[in-house]
């Protein structure tokens, strides 16, 4: 049986153990302030270093995206963008598009509009290539699923294909 004093060894050393953890968790935490504006900022989220959210430049709100160096502002119209969301460097969002909501795509080059029809499509979220949202189908809400088309691999196929063709000709 082990004797009280080598117990109270152990527990001793397991509370410094936990106490240093703790102390050099808490100190490696440094708070930057993103954005320094007049209006309303919200709905941060985060992926890796990169940062999307949406803010109320005074007249709508828009979409802004840090890349852990600097902020740029995707959406520039008058109406309503909300909902952010961010994998990598692709952010997603929904805007009004005159009608009712659709959701965005930044690929980290341009804007691409994932969904055009006449009932609203919300909160998207998106992991790696995968985008997600909910979407009115005339009765009530349901799921949707966004993933990109396979162009490289389709170019591939087609490519193959005359080959094939011109070596049977
Ligand atoms: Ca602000
Ligand atoms: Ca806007
Ligand atoms: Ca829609
Ligand atoms: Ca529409």
């Amino acid at each position: 049986m082990m004797n009280w004093k080598k117990l109270t060894a152990i527990a001793t050393a397991l509370l410094i153990i936990a106490a240093v953890t703790t102390t050099a968790h808490a100190a490696t935490w440094t708070v930057t302030q993103l954005t320094s504006n007049d209006y309303n900022d919200g709905n941060p989220h985060v992926s890796g270093s990169n940062v999307v959210w949406y803010g109320d430049n005074g007249n709508d709100s828009e979409i802004f995206f840090y890349d852990g160096t600097s902020t740029t502002q995707l959406t520039n119209n008058s109406c309503c963008e909300y909902t952010s969301d961010v994998s990598g460097s692709n952010a997603v969002w929904y805007g009004w598009d005159g009608n009712d909501y659709e959701i965005f795509l930044w690929d980290g080059t341009e804007i691409i509009q994932l969904t055009d029809n006449d009932y609203d499509d919300k909160d998207p979220q998106i992991d790696g290539d995968v985008i997600v949202w909910y979407g009115y189908d005339g009765g009530d809400n349901e799921i949707f699923m966004a993933t990109p088309e396979p162009a490289a691999l389709s170019l591939l196929a087609v490519g193959g294909l005359a080959l094939l063709r011109r070596r049977r000709s």
